[in-house]
């Protein structure tokens, strides 16, 4: 595809005929529109497939139950394109490295296993069997099991997932490296803080009694898509959503829905947000605070004369502590704190305040803009520290929702996939599988690559994703997977980390959610858990590309046959019928009971919460109030001046994570380019600057290294003044590897410090 650079500002509303235009040409474009369009009408639908695109849950309602990202994530993967052996035959990996992430998925579906030959700097193929035999050959070589990293991505089934980290497990390790630690990693272990349970609680249908809805730091109308339907449902009958976003985005603000007669057939739209307030990057927690501070005020003054307080009392003494020290805390921050650091004024806050206190079911959701700062676990506790003073757990219609991205990325940490996994877990398969788990807490993802950096890791497999280019600090993560002796890719389409090799490295082709999985036992189906705990069946129906391609549990269970042998465990029967693995789920991890017969229901079943019904499996068994000054700064390396910029890195509405779909982002009015910089108008007027004018971005950081992108291109945008946002991946060279979430090891790819200044380049391909 051809794309010609143009910035048009988007008047329209998000969804309506804008998206299923788009959807329309993805879906033609993928060359195989017939069985893409029947993939498409029975997504979500139920006991039939899970759509990749995001973890939101389903409802089962529309005629399309699929959204316009969703149907991109589909068509992407059921492209009859096909990278083969005579394509990786006439290029070499250094040539293909000179090419654009949009270029290397754009060649279609990885057929067939390849080895990299350092001599002819090409892949060749080689058969399943000795891909297996080199990879047993080089775990065997390893003098300690701590000597393998074993990333996952979020899309990997519950079977898959499960399978992987027995696999580590009973090699001895526990270094599970996922994108969740690079994602919400701070609302798994907050909300372990402070209310036991670190996933959200609410479920589907209390967005149908919700009186208002605060949404923290996501853009759901590209991300989540399917959330909108919610949100404008719920508005429509009335109840309150409020938007705390740094920049002005449209799927907040107006959505058309594709699914309503009425919002397509005239020009109208619903509104999205009744309130929408813009703070600083990394403000949340001030503007939270700010918010509480107003509630405190009101609350006493009715305490005063003689009222009764607006806080739940009553919830609070029975089910929660620390209290006091929380609104201590409160007193000791000053408005001008507060003010100062969301970049909201009182008065907005106040107004916040306002709309939250009068009404009676709240639900507060948030994403990536809470998750990836340095205070990012602190912020998620100040939200839950609002809603536990209102008593907004335990009922319908409120609680906590953080909106998960890979679609079963909750489901891999239910499965174990976890390098601090509890206790609970790891007794479990140790009784039941009879051996001795590792309880050393393993790495995470930066842990991983600062081991990999210091020459400790002899075998990186990556079970789905794309880390060369979703980890930080890009140049050094590059040069940490060089530096092991075999790097293993399980992956359905061709990208950057496949050419960042290891000494010697390996592919393997693996089917996708769309394909049928057919076993010894017949056609398998997977399970995942989306944002709301339910778990469910996901079955494809398309016909994979090639015989050569294999299931990822199936390629899991052979590479755990090759390494360990089945002394302690049949893996090769589990890949041929996988409801035997769902009845090893079901007999060590809780929930599960009667799981294969479950799989049957419609929609699945609910895991349950015990939040959810104010059961706190905290130490003392109540909710915690967390009592945490604000940040001194918001700058990651604290106490530094303050620079002239922070910049957030986040999602175009044509791109999955690190897959380019396309150049655009119609709803931040920009198309046919990604190397994009939004920075306000008077920012860039002080500057001298001109809208268009190319600039180069350097980090700030205290390790002498220079971290520097260049050629991207000023577009003013509805932005607070000092605060810039530009896409990732372009702008992972710029986030330190040394630059983490406290307690988390998030990079902090939302408030990175730069300096930007004017440069004459044109736009260049990043080149690891
Ligand atoms: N189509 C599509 N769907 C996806 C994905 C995709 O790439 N494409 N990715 C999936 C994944 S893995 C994830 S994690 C989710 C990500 O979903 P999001 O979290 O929505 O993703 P981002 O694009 O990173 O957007 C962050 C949003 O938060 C705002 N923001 C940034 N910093 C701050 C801040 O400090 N305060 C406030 N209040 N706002 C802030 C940004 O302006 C932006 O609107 O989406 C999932 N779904
Ligand atoms: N600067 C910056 N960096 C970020 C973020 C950010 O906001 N800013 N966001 C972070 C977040 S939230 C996340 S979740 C991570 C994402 O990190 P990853 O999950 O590692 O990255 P993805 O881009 O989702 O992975 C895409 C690749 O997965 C493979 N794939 C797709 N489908 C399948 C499948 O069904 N099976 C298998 N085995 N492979 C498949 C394809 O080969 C594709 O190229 O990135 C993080 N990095
Ligand atoms: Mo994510």
């Amino acid at each position: 595809m051809k794309f010609k650079p143009s910035i048009k500002p988007y008047s329209g509303a998000a969804g309506g005929w804008g998206s299923l235009e788009a959807t329309t040409r993805y879906v033609l474009d993928s060359k195989q529109a017939l069985t893409n369009l029947r993939n498409l009408l029975r997504a979500n639908k139920a006991r039939g497939f899970d759509c990749p695109g995001c973890a939101w849950g389903d409802d089962n309602q529309g005629i399309f139950s699929f959204c316009e990202n969703g149907a991109k994530a589909v068509s992407w993967e059921a492209t009859r394109h096909a990278v083969e052996p005579a394509f990786f035959a006439s290029h070499s990996v250094s040539s293909l490295r000179e090419q654009s992430d949009y270029f290397l998925e754009y060649q279609g579906r990885l057929t067939h296993p390849m080895r990299y030959d350092a001599k002819t700097d090409r892949y060749h193929p080689i058969d399943w069997a000795d891909a297996m035999a080199l990879i047993a050959h080089h775990i065997r070589a390893m003098e300690n099991p701590n000597q393998i990293e074993l990333y996952t991505s979020g899309r990997a089934s519950n079977e898959a997932s499960y399978l992987y980290q027995l696999f580590g497990r009973m090699l001895g390790t526990s270094n599970f490296p996922d994108c969740s630690n690079m994602c919400h990693e701070a609302s798994a272990i907050g909300l372990k803080q402070s209310i036991g349970v670190g996933k959200g609680t609410v479920r589907m249908a209390d967005f149908e009694k919700a009186d208002a809805i605060f949404v923290f730091g996501q853009n759901p109308g590209t991300n989540h898509p399917r959330m909108l339907h919610s949100l404008k449902q719920a508005a429509s009958r009335g109840a309150h959503i409020v938007s705390f976003n740094t920049l002005r985005e449209r799927g907040l603000e107006r959505f058309a829905d594709p699914q309503s007669p009425v919002h397509m057939l005239t020009p109208k739209s619903a509104a999205i947000s009744s309130a929408y307030f813009q703070p600083n990057l990394g403000g949340d927690m001030a503007a939270v605070r700010g918010m509480v501070k107003a509630l405190l005020e009101t609350h006493r003054l009715r305490l005063a004369s003689g009222k009764t307080g607006i806080f739940n009392r009553l919830f609070i003494e029975q089910h929660c502590e620390g209290i006091e020290e929380y609104l201590d805390q409160i007193d000791a921050t000053s408005w001008l704190q507060i003010t100062t650091q969301s970049g909201l004024t009182e008065a907005q806050l106040r107004h916040a305040a306002a709309i939250y206190q009068n009404a009676n079911r709240v639900i507060c959701t948030w994403a990536m803009g809470i998750t990836q700062h340095k205070h990012s676990v602190a912020t998620v506790r100040e939200i839950t520290n609002l809603q536990l003073l209102f008593g907004q757990l335990g009922k319908p219609g409120a609680g906590l929702c953080p909106v998960r991205g890979h679609s079963n990325v909750q489901g891999n940490r239910t499965m174990g996939i976890d390098e601090k996994a509890p206790k609970a877990l790891l007794d479990s398969l140790e009784q039941h599988f009879g051996f001795t788990p590792r309880r050393e807490i393993g790495h995470n993802t930066v842990e991983a690559i600062e081991a990999m950096l210091r020459g400790e890791v002899r075998v990186l497999i990556a079970l789905g994703g794309n880390l060369a280019a979703a980890a930080p600090d890009t140049a050094r993560t590059a040069q940490a997977l060089r530096r092991c002796d075999l790097t293993v890719h399980i992956g359905t389409k061709l990208n950057r980390s496949h050419l960042i090799t290891g000494k010697d490295a390996l592919i393997l082709p693996t089917l996708g959610r769309t394909e049928l999985d057919m076993q010894a036992s017949g056609p398998q189906y997977i399970t995942v858990e989306d944002s709301f705990s339910m778990v469910h069946a996901s079955e494809g129906i398309g016909k994979p590309l090639a015989t050569t391609q294999r299931s990822e549990t199936a390629i899991v269970c052979e590479i755990a046959h090759a390494v360990l042998g089945n002394e302690k465990l049949d893996w090769l029967a589990l890949a041929d019928d996988y409801s035997l693995i769902r009845q090893h789920i079901q007999a060590t991890i809780p929930g599960f009971a009667d799981f294969n017969q479950r799989c049957e229901q419609p929609g699945g079943f609910y895991l349950g919460n015990a939040a959810a019904e104010l059961r706190f499996a905290t130490p003392s068994g109540k909710a915690q109030f967390s009592a945490t000054p604000l940040p001194e700064s918001l700058f990651p390396q604290n106490g530094a001046e303050k620079p002239p910029f922070v910049l957030q890195t986040l999602r175009s509405h044509d791109q999955y994570n690190t897959t380019i779909y396309g150049l655009d982002d119609r709803y931040r009015g920009v198309y046919g380019q990604r190397e994009v910089l939004f920075i306000h108008p008077q920012d860039m007027a002080d500057l001298g600057l001109l809208e268009g004018e190319l600039v180069e971005i350097e980090t700030l950081w205290n390790d002498g290294v220079i971290r520097k992108v260049s050629g991207f291109k000023l577009v003013s945008y509805a932005i607070p003044r000092g605060n810039l946002a530009a896409y990732y991946p372009e702008t992972n060279p710029l986030v330190p590897l040394a630059s983490f979430g406290d307690g988390t090891g998030t990079p902090t790819s939302k408030s990175i410090p730069v300096a930007i200044r004017r440069c004459a380049l044109k736009p260049s391909l990043r080149i690891a």
